[in-house]
């Protein structure tokens, strides 16, 4: 049967003896919803999940990754303002020369871009301890999120276990206006599918819209598809993937990847991009859009373009254009954050950065920076227009302060105006890429970059150092600092619980709640009886100083919708994990957070009946009994509230992911012998 892209490459990558429920044959249809493996191409972790994954990662006992390529990236913490950062910094940059990986140094950029540069290939797989790893699916590769603990197993051989995704078809039609950018196109997906919409869903683009998009303006897309919850999405890979691998000095790494003639979605929603116009992300979730147009006037203090969503060439080209000739408005602070040492060269050597400092922006460093609090927080009761891709309450280290997420048009327009602008409203040229400025450098048409110099920029002088021969690996010794401890070990499992209502939380609760980034709790990344010490403070200050005082005994926690939305953070799991949580029942959760609990033994449960979740109060006690039952049989939860009513619910966890529970977690059921 005709198949889409998606399903294309799964098959290529299914391990038919480790989905023994499915029965897979070549070109069959597979049941959505079912347990599938997949063998893992290429993996990649960045500095604030890795030192985790590769802690677990030894523990399996291997001399070296089994993948065709695993990278290490430096990225995320790089604010070091003490010994911790760099001290983990080091510890992976041994980790990756003693068991075969690439290491990509502060510095070299944000992990999906620099990936996308210098990994990335069509029709393979990638899995990423970062959420955003799916920026992959820009060059057609079925690129997934997922906790350090899964990469771990992904670079021991074994294969990633995943509902089978439905696989949701997005057709692009007509062009982009003049000031309506990618970053609008996934607004528009979020505005109509919310944050939640995308669980257990592939989307793939697809129609005649496609090819009028740029790898970056794709990558734009795919990469923000996380927040719609999406397992991943997906672009075909076409002329312009070539293009761009082409400027990356790797075309031999290209192949056409495309839907099957006829190929059918589970849904289809049709985007025409002739009437789509700018749009913004509202306080304080990803999917509060309203258009700029509604918002024309209202006063800015800050614009940061950067993070892994909109900081390539083809953005920093967009603001300049933009601004050039023009300042920062007063009262406004601008900064700019290149993704990539790449981009940044090539801004530099283009006369993009150049423009860039005239009009007033400060330049940050090629790291995430203030997408995830490291710096750079708006003022209080601050408006600030953001190219990223979250915009949590607090995430940007001030609490009081309103983020929109924008495009870096809308973005520019705002720093050189004040206030809400759309930028088709401004006198400014059309930025150079829009005329295919990347084809015609290649060509040797355009006269600002010529072919050797883009290659110049594009060639590894030395950022990424390449893995060492495994002779000489075996002498490494990995370098830990004081800071880094070991991986505490999950409770024992017991089939019987009685566990006070620790805390209950509302809808859309995000992993930064559980467990927040910025500069203070960052660098406890690779101590978790310390970290842990953060544990859902976002939502209730008490929360540590109440799981003391009650001897950390074990307890649960009980949510709204898309319970742990957001980042692929283990600490989400393992903080409530070392506090004594147990359980955690809600009306539905995030697809990686629920794969993380399994992972670290919290059993995750959904109410059968929504309305349930207003029977429980704060301080309640439910008793689970007889999980063994359930989990064996596949029978729905049975919880008792009080000793009095009893509720039942949904028990929709696969046989493999039961089994991890029972085990007391995956490093647990790995060390038995599971797979
Ligand atoms: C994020 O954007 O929230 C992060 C920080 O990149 C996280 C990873 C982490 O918490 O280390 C993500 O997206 O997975
Ligand atoms: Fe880094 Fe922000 Fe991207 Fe996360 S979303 S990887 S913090 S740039």
């Amino acid at each position: 049967m005709a198949l889409t892209l998606s399903e294309k490459i799964i098959q290529e990558h299914i391990v038919a003896a480790a989905c023994p429920n499915i029965n897979f044959k070549k070109g069959m249809q597979i049941p959505r919803g079912e347990d599938i493996a997949l063998k893992i191409d290429q993996t990649l972790t960045q500095d604030a999940t890795g030192t985790m994954a590769y802690l677990q990662f030894e523990t399996i006992g291997i001399p070296r990754v089994k993948t065709e390529l695993s990278v290490s990236y430096i990225d995320h913490n790089t604010l070091q303002t003490d010994f911790k950062n760099m001290d983990d910094h080091r510890y992976l940059q041994s980790v990756a020369q003693k068991y075969g990986l690439y290491f990509s140094r502060p510095g070299n950029g944000i992990c999906h871009q620099v990936h996308l540069e210098f990994f990335g290939k069509p029709g393979k797989t990638l899995l990423g301890s970062d959420s955003h790893t799916p920026t992959g699916g820009g060059i057609g590769m079925i690129a997934i999120g997922a906790g350090g603990l899964d990469v771990a197993v992904a670079m021991g051989g074994g294969a990633f276990h995943t509902p089978m995704p439905k696989i949701f078809g997005v057709k692009l039609t007509g062009k982009l206006k003049r000031g309506v950018s990618a970053k609008d196109i996934i607004l528009e997906v979020l505005r109509r599918e919310t944050v939640k919409g995308g669980t257990g869903a592939i989307y793939e683009y697809f129609g005649e819209g496609v090819a009028s998009l740029t790898v970056p303006q794709r990558a734009t897309i795919t990469n923000m598809g996380a927040e719609l919850g999406a397992t991943c999405s997906i672009f075909p890979s076409d002329e312009k993937t070539k293009n761009f691998l082409e400027s990356m000095g790797r075309v031999q790494d290209w192949s056409e990847q495309k839907a099957d003639e006829g190929a059918v979605y589970d849904k289809t929603i049709e985007i025409n991009l002739d009437e789509l116009e700018a749009l913004a992300a509202c306080p304080h979730n990803p999917d509060v859009i309203d258009s700029v147009k509604n918002l024309s006037g209202k006063k800015v203090t800050q614009v940061v373009i950067g993070s892994c969503t909109n900081s390539s060439l083809d953005d920093l080209e967009s603001v300049a254009a933009i601004v050039k000739g023009h300042h920062v408005a007063p009262g406004v602070e601008a900064g700019i954050a290149p993704g990539s040492r790449t981009t940044l060269l090539m801004a530099s050597k283009s006369g993009i950065l150049e423009t860039l400092i005239e009009a007033g922006f400060r330049i940050l460093e090629s790291a995430c920076g203030p997408c995830l609090g490291q710096g750079f927080a708006p003022n209080s009761k601050g408006v600030t227009l953001r190219t990223f891709n979250r915009n949590f309450k607090g995430r940007s280290g001030t609490t009081d302060a309103d983020v929109y997420l924008v495009s870096p048009e809308t973005a520019a327009a705002a720093s050189i105006t004040g206030v809400f602008t759309e930028a088709k409203t401004l006198d400014y040229e059309d930025p150079a890429y829009i005329k295919e400025v990347r084809v015609s450098m290649l060509e040797g048409k355009d006269s600002r970059l010529s072919k050797s110099m883009i290659l110049s920029c594009t060639t590894n002088h030395g950022m990424i150092v390449p893995p060492l021969e495994q002779e000489k690996a075996k002498d490494i010794e990995i370098i830990r600092g004081p800071n880094i401890k070991p991986c505490p070990p999950c409770r024992e499992y017991k089939s019987n619980l009685n566990l006070p209502v620790r805390l209950k939380a509302q809808d859309n609760v995000s992993t930064d709640d559980i467990m927040p980034a910025g500069a203070k709790v960052l660098p406890l990344r690779s101590n978790i009886p310390e970290i842990s010490k953060f544990t859902l403070t976002r939502l209730d200050e008490t929360f540590y100083t109440r799981s003391e005082q009650e001897n950390f005994a074990d307890c649960c926690v009980v949510g709204g919708e898309n319970y742990g939305q957001g980042s692929s953070r283990e600490h989400a799991a393992l903080g409530p994990m070392y506090l004594g949580v147990r359980a955690i029942i809600t009306k539905s959760f995030a697809r990686i957070h629920k794969a993380n609990l399994i992972n670290y033994g919290i059993i995750p449960m959904t109410f059968k009946n929504p309305t349930d979740y207003d029977r429980i109060n704060q301080g309640d006690t439910l008793e689970l009994k007889d999980l063994d039952d359930s989990l064996m049989n596949g029978k729905p939860f049975k919880v008792l509230i009080n000793g009095k009513t009893e509720i039942e619910c949904v028990n929709d966890i696969a046989s493999r992911s039961a089994q991890i529970l029972m085990a007391g977690g995956l490093a647990a059921y790995t060390r038995k012998g599971g797979n």
